[in-house]
């Protein structure tokens, strides 16, 4: 698996999926997910009715529908409180649902946001660790996707992936 760092918009990606930092109601909301809902445009609300919300850690797929990306696959990150409340395992599960559904689905690549690092206030150093580590540990283990992007909105979080990618390499 070949891991890269991008800055700009994920919903400027041309990929198999990116993945929307959603919340449990799938119904959307702001940051990355209004974003992903304004430039999906308003069958993909309709899409995600139908899901009947998802839980903390867990993903779930629709297509992409306006979006250069084939397919969304929104997954819910924990909030942070203060990391007593497994916000860690539950970050980490959402980076492994969310690749478990690519390669289920036979994608080539996929680009992620930083998830919970937003409104949800997880600390952005650990959640790019974490991502860092889920992504990296599912590629020794799957062929499948082959490619996955963090794209990074802002130069702080840009940055904090560039020291952790080239330290495992
Ligand atoms: N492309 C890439 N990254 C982005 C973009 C974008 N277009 N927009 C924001 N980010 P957040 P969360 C970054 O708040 O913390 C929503 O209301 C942003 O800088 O979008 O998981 C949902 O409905 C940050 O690094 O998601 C939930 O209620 C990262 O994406 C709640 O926010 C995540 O920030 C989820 O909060």
């Amino acid at each position: 698996m070949k891991m890269e760092l991008l800055k700009g918009d994920l919903t400027k990606i041309d990929c198999d999926a990116i993945v929307n930092a959603a919340n449990e109601s799938l119904l959307g909301g702001g940051g990355v997910d209004g974003a992903i809902h304004r430039a999906a445009g308003p069958q993909l609300l309709e899409a995600c009715k139908k899901l009947n919300g998802c839980p903390t850690g867990d993903a779930k797929i629709t297509p992409g529908f306006n979006l250069p990306a084939r397919f969304v696959i929104h997954t819910v990150g924990p909030v942070w409180k203060g990391g007593i409340n497994n916000e860690e395992d539950l970050l980490r599960s959402c980076y492994q649902r969310s690749l478990e559904l690519a390669n289920e689905n036979n994608f080539y690549s996929i680009a992620f946001p930083n998830i919970s690092a937003g409104v949800y206030h997880f600390p952005k150093e650990k959640a790019a660790q974490i991502a860092i580590e889920t992504v990296q540990a599912f590629g020794w283990k799957h062929e499948l996707p082959k490619k996955v992007m963090f794209v990074c909105f802002d130069q702080e979080n840009y940055d904090l992936y560039k020291t952790k990618l080239n330290l495992i390499r």
